[in-house]
């Protein structure tokens, strides 16, 4: 039983050490930020439209994607990279859904799986809130926002 506890401890350490080393080195334009354990882009894009964040990261990078903070880690990090007062987030509500809270991943569609929201958000206040911010008059709490607001945009792969 001891030599099995043994070999479980050295994969983990392996698979750390792989993680480490696929990521280390981020394409032109991103920077590594090791704490997340994921490539940044280095400029936050200015004033972008919701609706164009997923096209505005796949111009940078084929497989970079808008922020999609996914524990409190990585959300401290694109505060700490932000420099707009409000952030794109890389999630979604569909325009097909009635469900005020089915918000999804832009990368895979899923359901998001951490949150930090305003009380009361999300709503779709005036059923035209399809686009989720980090809002700094709000302490960089999310809203479900209008697609067409201005807001900056922090890529991730
Ligand atoms: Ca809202």
């Amino acid at each position: 039983m001891c030599s099995i506890y043994e070999g479980i401890i050295d994969t983990n350490r392996l698979v750390e050490k792989v993680s480490v080393s696929l990521f280390v080195s981020c394409p032109k334009g991103f920077v590594w930020q090791e704490d997340a354990i994921k490539c940044y882009s280095s400029q936050v894009i200015k004033s972008i439209l919701g609706s164009d964040t997923v096209r505005e990261c796949k111009s940078l990078h084929p497989e970079a994607t808008p922020v999609e903070p996914r524990n409190q880690i990585q959300m401290d990090i694109i505060l700490r990279i932000a420099v707009e007062a409000d952030i794109w987030l890389g999630m979604y509500r569909p325009q097909t859904s009635n469900v005020v809270d089915d918000i999804r991943y832009y990368s895979d569609g899923s359901g998001i799986m951490y949150n930090n929201w305003i009380t009361g958000d999300p709503n779709n206040s005036g059923q035209k809130e399809y686009c989720v911010a980090a809002l700094q008059y709000y302490d960089n709490k999310w809203g479900d926002s209008p697609c067409t607001s201005n807001a900056g945009l922090i890529c991730e792969l």
